[in-house]
């Protein structure tokens, strides 16, 4: 067989499996499979490798292929496989809650199971309407969330989620948005955190008129908005909102399921900001990305109000899923723990930052690019649309990325990139010289 027709034979049916935030028509006349991972790399289906540069997305921080997780996963499975947590309970779910509370930021250790981010949103909306019912305000059902955030896709999170393509379709609970941060005018090309925008955090204080604080749960925000394409928050302005959140007796909610293990090169982004909320939601590096997990980070008092409520022998929270602290999950997390640990994984991009930044702002001069933002080991880079043609020039980079061998994430015109935190200067010269020849040969 040549080597076009081994491919053809190699392709799986493609009709059944309806893919996910994907246009499922065009993907499936020109297919992308990448068929197995090791380290920084992928490996096509045709045998060509791709440098990760997204970890796969956003959550496979220590690199692909770990043995000592894989190792972990099967003497998980060979020792139990599955139990329930609803009323019952197995050994590693509560030592991964305790390994997980160690690095918690402080107070914030109080650890609730899910699945995925989606669901730690939702549980953690849940968490703080059932906070305000136990201290006797159950009127206070509203939630705030903010423009361009993404908060997944359950019907909480696309309710305080900003991203018009991901509400319209759908109806959503009673929610308000404060402004986006990205200011073009006054932040364009920022190192870090912008210096202008803390001001928009008092937009909160205007929804708290219109409504009445009485009436609103919760505030819940990216510290840095990842979907929407990087967007680190202003200087001052996470102190403003937690400010203004305290002088109402609102809930504070950081959506970390992207910033949180090592992707800024703290535990979590509550630890890089100083700023610390009520509640916090992981998920997707929990595990390294390799089973699904999330879980919501709970204050003492948050758990305390719900958990002191009501008469002994009570179920305090009607909330959980089967899968609430899977034991095989719980073993991929302890393992994944320990490889940040051994490896200084979580702190690492302390380090690599000043080379991040200094290779994605080296794009400044490229064709096309209008802004380019980074923080941690995150960065995005804002093309300027083809006329008549939104997003065709970032779906390009794309593919013409994978054709050069390397992995971006691309939404719109808007280049993302987050390659795991094991990503050495060299690869990280490869990634930002690539995508300088690629958008150059951009029309
Ligand atoms: N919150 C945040 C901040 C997220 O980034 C979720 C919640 C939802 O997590 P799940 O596990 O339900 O997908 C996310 C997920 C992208 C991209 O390309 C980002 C996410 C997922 C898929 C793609 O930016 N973030
Ligand atoms: N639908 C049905 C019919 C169920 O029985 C259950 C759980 O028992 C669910 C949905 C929820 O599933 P999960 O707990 O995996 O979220």
């Amino acid at each position: 067989m040549d080597d076009a027709a081994l491919i053809l034979a190699n392709t799986p049916d493609l009709a059944a499996f309806w893919m996910p935030f994907t246009a499922n028509r065009q993907f499936k006349a020109a297919p992308r499979l990448l068929a197995s991972a090791s380290g920084m790399f992928y490996r096509t289906d045709d045998g060509r490798e791709v440098l990760d540069g997204t970890s796969g997305l956003w959550c496979v921080n220590a690199g692909h292929g770990r043995i000592d997780i894989a190792d972990a996963v099967h003497k998980q499975l060979m020792t139990l496989d599955y139990a329930p947590t609803f009323q019952m309970g197995h050994p590693i779910v509560f030592d991964f809650a305790t390994a997980l509370a160690k690095i918690a930021p402080a107070g914030l250790d109080r650890i609730f199971f899910t699945n995925s981010g989606s669901e730690s949103v939702d549980t953690a909306l849940k968490m703080a309407m059932a906070y305000h019912r136990a201290r006797g305000q159950g009127q206070r059902t509203r939630m705030i969330g903010r423009e361009k955030g993404y908060h997944g896709v359950g019907f909480g999170g696309i309710s305080v989620g900003g991203l018009v393509n991901n509400r319209r379709t759908f109806v959503t609970l009673p929610a308000d948005h404060i402004r986006h941060t990205h200011d073009m005018a006054r932040n364009a090309f920022s190192h870090g955190q912008p210096t202008h925008g803390a001001d928009r955090a008092d937009d909160l204080e205007q929804i708290i008129a219109l409504h009445g604080a009485e009436t609103i749960a919760a505030m819940i925000v990216e510290p840095v908005a990842g979907s929407a394409g990087v967007l680190p928050p202003p200087v001052g302005y996470l102190e403003r909102l937690r400010a203004i959140c305290d002088a109402h007796g609102i809930l504070l909610i950081f959506d970390e399921v992207i910033t949180g293990f090592g992707r800024l090169g703290s535990n979590f982004a509550t630890h890089y900001f100083g700023v610390t909320p009520d509640l916090m939601t992981t998920a997707k590096a929990i595990t390294n990305g390799v089973l699904p997990m999330g879980a919501v980070f709970a204050s003492r008092a948050v758990h305390d109000a719900i958990v002191q409520a009501g008469p002994d022998g009570a179920i305090e929270f009607f909330h959980g899923y089967t899968y609430s602290g899977h034991p095989v999950a719980c073993a991929a997390g302890l393992a994944t723990l320990e490889i940040y640990r051994r490896e200084g994984l979580l702190s690492r991009v302390g380090d690599l930052a000043t080379d991040w930044e200094t290779a994605v702002h080296g794009l400044a001069d490229a064709p096309h690019v209008t802004d380019i933002r980074n923080i941690g080991l995150m960065a995005g880079i804002d093309l300027a649309p083809r006329p008549g043609a939104p997003g065709a020039r970032g779906y390009e980079v794309l593919l013409g990325m994978l054709e050069m061998g390397v992995l971006v994430r691309a939404t719109g015109d808007t280049i993302a990139l987050s390659p795991p935190l094991i990503v050495s200067v060299d690869e990280i010269g490869r990634i930002v010289e690539t995508l300088r020849k690629v958008i150059s040969n951009l029309t």
